[in-house]
């Protein structure tokens, strides 16, 4: 097989530069270890910047995500016996929309689908220190299949292939792991907040996001350690009622579709790019989940990839791809601080003083207008730099 662009992993970050290349009449190959019905069903991410949704709309994702996306103009920070909004909009000007990533998937996969080769194995790359890469791997009827490309690039997520390919003695890892970790539930029930609600409570960091009107996600921060066996619905829904309780609100509860833990971890690695292979999304960087910046930092990637391979692809320009990992690494140092700085001011470490100095920044974030418009700005997505 040819052609221009190979790509690892059909996550957000691989589909969303396989359609963006399509519409500007650029090839490319998808490769996923994993099913469609799988990739379909993953629930993670629920808060899309605008800018994100901008770029969807604008490339022709916009019916679904127009109609069931939620706009949220702000969100509530809490410690116990208090809440207050953080208005995004008269602060910036700007919003977020709520809309899972299972959607978006779905919404790309519905339009690139045909470009994916799912259920393979053995993915590998070679040859990407010269200008003619290459992919290989095994498909789902055991076949051997091997693709050239001008370009690859890894869209495997953390656990990918792609970015070990780059030499060891090149590589360099910045890396922190929490102590805690988030068990996250959906359940059938309708949010009991018209916008998330980030807690900060003595027993840990709660927080109330939602799906749909009739759908509701919520998290617990729990030691990094917990197995989910040990938290049945019961308790898992007392937990939330005390850390998200508050005088005159009341939690709905409802039946839990869906519960896991996920560990919490802050990670970048460079290089971005090596010869002809290019790391966009979780593939280079994880943040914790906090600020809810993963989702928006592989379509930030993205975006600034996209115009660097369409610039080399139409007029042979190779500037925009040589300025690919210092643009895209400017937003992921930004956003790996930001959520480590939300991380950090609401979920409890056990230390007291830690605890006090917390609740003076949530304090001073819920009094300061130079404070909140700090976070919302942060929060809503600095803009798009591709370089065009
Ligand atoms: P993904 O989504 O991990 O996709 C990588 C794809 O590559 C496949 N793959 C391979 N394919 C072929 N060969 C191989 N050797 C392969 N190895 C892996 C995988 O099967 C997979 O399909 O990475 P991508 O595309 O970079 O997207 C990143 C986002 O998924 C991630 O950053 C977000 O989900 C993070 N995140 C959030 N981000 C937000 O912006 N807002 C949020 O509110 C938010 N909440 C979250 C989150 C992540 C969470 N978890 C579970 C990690 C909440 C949670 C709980
Ligand atoms: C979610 O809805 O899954 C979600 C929302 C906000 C976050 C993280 C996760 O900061």
């Amino acid at each position: 097989m040819r052609t221009q662009v190979a790509i690892v992993g059909a996550g957000p970050a691989g589909l969303l530069l396989s359609h963006l290349l399509s519409l500007r009449g650029v090839d490319s190959v998808v490769v996923e270890n994993r099913s469609r019905e799988y990739v379909e069903a993953r629930i993670r991410a629920g808060v899309l910047e605008q800018d994100t949704v901008d770029l969807l709309v604008k490339s022709g994702l916009g019916d679904r995500l127009t109609a069931a996306g939620l706009r949220h103009d702000g969100i509530h920070l809490q410690w116990p016996g208090e809440r207050h909004r953080i208005d995004f909009h008269a602060l910036t000007g700007r919003s977020v929309w709520v809309y899972g990533q299972t959607e978006v998937v779905k919404d790309l996969l519905a339009v690139r689908a045909d470009a994916v080769h799912f259920e393979v194995s053995g993915t590998a790359l070679h040859d990407v220190d010269t200008d003619r890469p290459r992919l290989s791997f095994v498909d789902r009827e055991g076949a051997p299949r091997v693709v050239e490309a001008d370009v690859v690039v890894g869209a495997d997520g953390f656990h990918g292939i792609s970015r070990p390919t780059v030499p060891h003695a090149l590589r360099h890892t910045w890396e922190r792991d929490y102590p805690y970790g988030w068990l996250g539930v959906l359940a059938e029930v309708p949010p009991s907040t018209d916008e998330l609600i980030y807690a900060w409570h003595p027993d840990g960091f709660a927080m109330h996001s939602m799906r749909s009107p009739r759908l509701s996600r919520l998290y617990l921060q729990v030691d990094r350690a917990e197995r989910i066996e040990d938290w049945s619905d019961d308790r898992i829904w007392d937990a939330l009622a005390t850390r998200l309780g508050l005088d005159g609100w009341t939690l709905r509860t409802g039946p839990i579709v869906d519960k896991g833990i996920t560990p919490m971890r802050s990670f970048v690695s460079t290089p971005m790019r090596h010869g002809r292979l290019f790391l966009v999304g979780d593939a280079a960087h994880i943040v914790p989940p906090t600020g809810a910046k993963g989702l928006n930092l592989a379509v930030a990637d993205v975006a600034v990839l996209t115009e660097a391979l369409d610039a080399f692809f139409t007029e042979r320009r190779t500037d925009l791809l040589d300025g690919y990992e210092e643009r895209a690494l400017r937003r992921v140092w930004r956003s790996t601080h930001f959520s480590w700085w939300m991380t950090s001011m609401l979920h409890r470490s056990g230390d007291e003083l830690d605890a006090q100095l917390q609740l003076a920044q949530l304090r001073y974030v819920c009094s300061s207008t130079a404070a909140a418009t700090s976070l919302a700005e942060n929060y809503v997505g600095l803009p798009h730099d591709t370089g065009r």
